[in-house]
């Protein structure tokens, strides 16, 4: 249907025809045509409002009832769709369809997410991600509800209300929002020792990604793959992103979060709609029991990884995405995750928190969504054929026709409808199980630090700094003397240079260290993939450069600037002193995106100061200007600096610190060296110059 109306104008003046041919008339919910929108049924000009204005009531009830419960946890979240890809066929170890055939694209939606926030918190709180897929699978819907870190808090699930009690706002206050910097969740975790492995991921710089294009996923759990005959090959699923790993610095991160919280889903957003399409590949690790039977851990503990020096992994495909959606509610916040969702071919294990995990995630969606039937919305429905006798309840949308609705019957084909099919059904893999009933933790998942260990000296001196000074910060925002050293006294299990550091942070003796479940805690090798830093890209592609331009701006340089930016497959923001633009050294003007107060530099992964001497004298004055250099400069960004630029970094008193991460802009070929500069993303080695800690 087209429309065509006439637009009021801003200044209240003149209106405008809209290119259109018909007028749409408002209507109500029931088709009524409105006849007028801006006034409800009164007796009298003055009079009472009229019970019986049925379209004012319509409107404002339907208004009433906009919101659903925002979910428990992994409340904001952004979701977008794409496809996944077989490069690889899997059909050696499993039926699954998806995994059948190299080439063929499976639909895809992902909604990634914080945890611990309410839907309106910030983007960039210190949390763990959710990655959460679904595959519109030719045989049914699989969703692989992982997260951005390989381990989790905990290992049965009867724990996961007390973790996300401990983790949310303190139930008096409500406050902090989206933060675990409080005493009770570190109350909770240092008396549940088994956290350890994931408090070192969560302290460390993955809990605070560049983008959710720069994060791995994983499926966390053991799963199993279940090949034709019905044999079982254990399974650990990975995505690995083309993009390379990057984490802000947690100064940054507190500063984007007032100057953008929607700093990730604004990242994505611009991202594929710029044609940036982000992509990961999707990783196996395969093994049988005789290896989960001699590793040194249980392959049923999600605290622990199976490092990938020795299960490597198998890349048997991509997922790209590539189209946001078309209306957040009726996508992000009703698309509804379940566990329990796999198809033929794939099945679980026996991990106590994936068994947990596939009774709650139908629980909440019911609770959430309001009716058994949120299968029905579009976002959820399998886009394979559905054919079941499951009828009616709130909002049923899509209903069977027919006489028959149940079986067996006598029907006959053409109107008995569906029939089960015992070798194209899902089979579950026929485990045997037995032992007493009984409630208890195997001795196998008992050692909780070693990998915790394994963690830590896999990640670069700069990274396990960054871990101490987390520690730190938290612990600082505990007001029970005895929590902080609580948790010190596990640390010291871990690592006793990691544990004194925290001591000497909080100003605290170093307390004796807790009595480990299971001794001796083990020294295993480092694993490289561990780190962030050791992971990242080779490039600066996808990475966004912040230019503070000013009148008189030198434009030959700054149109080599753009053209090396382009040929990376970056992208840049203006930065000027007015949102109107700049007019540049050679008369041609350009638009400003922020105007310098509304685009510090912490929103750009490298920045520039390209600005005339007069330029560079007036926003050698301004506070936000000077702030725009200290940050980068902090944040250990590459800087390019332009040859009048220098007065701004004078006022701003870091001139004489410049390092080699600094690059001078003074000539057009400097612009290529500086983008080439780029890639190495951070210059680690000014974090010690520029931190009080680290002296
Ligand atoms: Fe979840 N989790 N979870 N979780 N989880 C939910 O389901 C739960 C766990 C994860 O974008 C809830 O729809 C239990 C591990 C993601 O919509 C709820 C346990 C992992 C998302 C729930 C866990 C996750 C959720 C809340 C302990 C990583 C967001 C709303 C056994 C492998 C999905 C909802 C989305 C969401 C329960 C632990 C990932 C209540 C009981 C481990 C990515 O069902």
């Amino acid at each position: 249907m087209s429309f065509s109306y006439t637009e009021p104008q801003a200044d209240g003046g003149e209106t405008h025809q809209v290119a259109d041919d018909r007028i749409a008339t408002l209507t109500t919910q029931q088709g009524i045509p409105v006849a007028d929108d801006q006034n409800s049924l009164k007796q009298g000009v003055r009079g009472p409002a009229l019970l019986e204005d049925f379209h004012f009531r319509e409107k404002i009830f339907h208004f009433d009832h906009e919101r659903v419960p925002e979910r428990v946890v992994h409340a904001r979240g952004y979701g977008v769709h794409g496809f996944f890809e077989l490069t690889d066929s899997l059909s050696d170890v499993t039926r699954a369809d998806l995994f059948q055939r190299v080439g063929e694209r499976t639909p895809a939606f992902v909604r990634f997410s914080t945890v611990a926030g309410s839907k309106g918190s910030f983007d960039l709180a210190r949390d763990v991600r959710g990655f959460a897929v679904k595959l519109y699978t030719q045989e049914g819907n699989w969703d692989l509800v992982g997260n951005n870190i390989p381990v989790f808090f905990i290992q049965d699930a009867i724990k996961f209300p007390d973790l996300i009690h401990a983790a949310k706002p303190e139930p008096d206050r409500n406050f902090p929002q989206a933060q675990t910097a409080h005493d009770n969740f570190w109350d909770f975790v240092s008396l549940t020792p088994e956290s350890f492995h994931m408090i070192m991921w969560i302290m460390s710089d993955r809990a605070i990604p560049r983008s959710y294009r720069t994060m791995e996923g994983f499926g966390v759990h053991t799963f199993r793959l279940v090949d034709v005959e019905g044999r079982s090959t254990f399974v650990k699923f990975h995505w690995k992103p083309k993009q390379g790993l990057q984490s802000v610095v947690w100064n940054e991160a507190v500063k984007i979060n007032g100057a953008d919280p929607d700093f990730h889903r604004r990242d994505l957003w611009d991202a594929i709609n710029g044609g940036n399409f982000p992509e990961w590949e999707l990783g196996v690790q395969l093994f049988d029991d005789d290896f989960a039977d001699s590793f040194d851990f249980d392959v049923l503990d999600a605290t622990k990884i199976i490092p990938e020096e020795l299960v490597p992994i198998r890349v048997v495909g991509r997922l790209v995405l590539d189209r946001v959606v078309d209306n957040f509610f009726a996508e992000t916040e009703q698309v509804a995750f379940c566990t329990q969702n796999v198809p033929p071919g794939i099945d679980f294990s026996n991990d106590p928190l994936l068994q947990g995990r596939n009774f709650s995630y139908l629980d909440t969606q019911i609770k959430r969504l309001g009716s058994p039937n949120f299968t029905h919305i579009p976002i959820n429905a399998p886009k394979c054929p559905m054919a079941h006798f499951q009828q009616d309840g709130h909002m049923a949308m899509s209903n069977p026709k027919g006489r028959v609705n149940y079986e067996p019957n006598s029907w006959g084909a053409a109107q008995g409808g569906p029939r089960e099919d015992p070798v194209r059904g899902f089979t579950s893999f026929a485990e045997t199980a037995d032992g007493p009933k009984q409630r208890v933790r195997s001795e196998s998942f008992a050692d909780h630090y070693s990998q915790a260990r394994q963690f830590l000296i896999s990640q670069t001196a700069i990274e396990q700094k960054h871990i101490g000074d987390a520690l730190v910060f938290e612990l600082s925002k505990v007001e029970r003397p005895d929590i902080r050293s609580r948790v010190v006294s596990h640390l010291l299990n871990i690592d006793a240079t990691l544990a004194e550091t925290v001591a000497d942070g909080l100003g605290l003796a170093v307390p004796d260290r807790a009595v480990a479940a299971r001794a001796p805690i083990t020294d295993l090798a480092a694993s490289d993939k561990l780190s962030i830093v050791k992971n990242g890209p080779a490039n600066f592609k996808g990475r966004k450069l912040g230019i503070l331009l000013s009148d008189g701006a030198d434009a030959a340089i700054f149109t080599a600037l753009v053209k090396a930016v382009d040929a990376e497959g970056a992208v840049f923001e203006v930065v000027a002193p007015k949102i109107g633009g700049v007019t540049l050294s050679d008369g041609t003007t350009v638009a400003a995106k922020h105007k310098i107060d509304g685009g510090p530099s912490v929103l750009f992964d490298a920045v520039v100061v390209l600005v005339s001497a007069e330029g560079a004298a007036l926003l050698s004055r301004d506070a936000a200007a000077k702030d725009f250099v200290t940050d980068a400069f902090a944040h250990c960004k590459f800087i390019g600096v332009g040859a009048d630029a220098e007065a701004i970094f004078v006022a701003a008193g870091i001139s004489e610190d410049l390092d080699e991460a600094c690059l001078p802009l003074a000539k057009e070929v400097d612009a290529a060296t500086f983008i080439e500069a780029c890639r190495e993303l951070r210059f680690w080695p000014r974090e010690l110059e520029v931190d009080l800690d680290a002296k």
